[in-house]
């Protein structure tokens, strides 16, 4: 008989650790013969990847509103080409970054109307809303270091990517945006992200074991 498919998301501010839980899941879930989806906006689409590089590595200066509009992009076809049919198969989606991120780091960060930008995720999206959200919580100061001591150990610039460069108050926005989504929304579970990374997984996995009945 076909299970049930499950949509999990992971946010959080840049180095948070969700790269780290998420592949810990895989393990967790394969071990339980559930089959897995492992995703991440941008990027999980075909047409996505090629989104992710202009978003993230493109040399031109791309402006607020151009910025939103290719996370939009990605989302759509990302919802439709991969994350509908894979729950519609009866699958476990894990999903590196959401809706959530779009609020959190277009709307704190860059001061766009949380209003507008709700209605165009759910243009994007169909509506379609994770089961669950775990938002791993740490001071951005920390998970930026934490994202330069990786870049530096895998030989990336050490500023990856367009955000990690941005100002610690960017950075502490987001978070306030993140923190103030979980309060509105009651998928969100909240993970204190300064423990170690195995601490982080054992609370996470008895979480979904003591709600979704794995
Ligand atoms: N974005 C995205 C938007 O602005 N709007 C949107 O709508 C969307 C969808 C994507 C960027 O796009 C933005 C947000 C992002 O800035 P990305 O490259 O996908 O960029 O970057 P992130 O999603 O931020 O992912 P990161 O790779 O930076 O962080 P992770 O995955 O949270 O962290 P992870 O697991 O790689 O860990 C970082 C380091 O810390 C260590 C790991 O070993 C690694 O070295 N670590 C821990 N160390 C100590 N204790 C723990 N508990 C640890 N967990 C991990």
């Amino acid at each position: 008989m076909n299970k049930k498919g499950l949509f999990i998301t992971f946010e959080g501010v840049e180095g948070a650790g969700k790269t780290t839980l998420i592949k810990k899941l895989v393990a967790f879930f394969t071990e339980k013969q559930r089959d897995v989806f492992l995703t991440r906006e941008p990027g999980g689409s075909e047409l996505g990847k090629k989104l992710r590089s202009i978003i993230l590595n493109a040399d031109e200066k791309i402006c607020p509103s151009a910025e939103l509009f290719l996370f939009l992009a990605d989302r759509s076809q990302h919802v439709e080409e991969c994350i509908k049919p894979a729950l519609k198969a009866g699958k476990i989606v894990l999903c590196d970054r959401f809706i959530d991120s779009t609020i959190a780091y277009q709307g704190y960060g860059r001061g766009m109307d949380i209003a507008q930008l709700t209605n165009f995720n759910t243009v994007a999206t169909g509506g379609l809303e994770p089961h669950l959200t775990f938002l791993l919580d740490l001071l951005p100061e920390r998970g930026l270091k934490r994202a330069k001591e990786r870049n530096i150990e895998q030989n990336l610039t050490i500023d990856e990517g367009r955000f990690e460069a941005e100002a610690l108050q960017f950075h502490q926005k987001i978070r306030e945006g993140f923190l103030a989504l979980a309060e509105q929304k009651k998928r969100f579970f909240i993970v204190n992200a300064e423990q170690d990374a195995e601490q982080v997984f054992c609370i996470a996995k008895q979480y979904l074991e003591e709600n979704f009945l794995l």
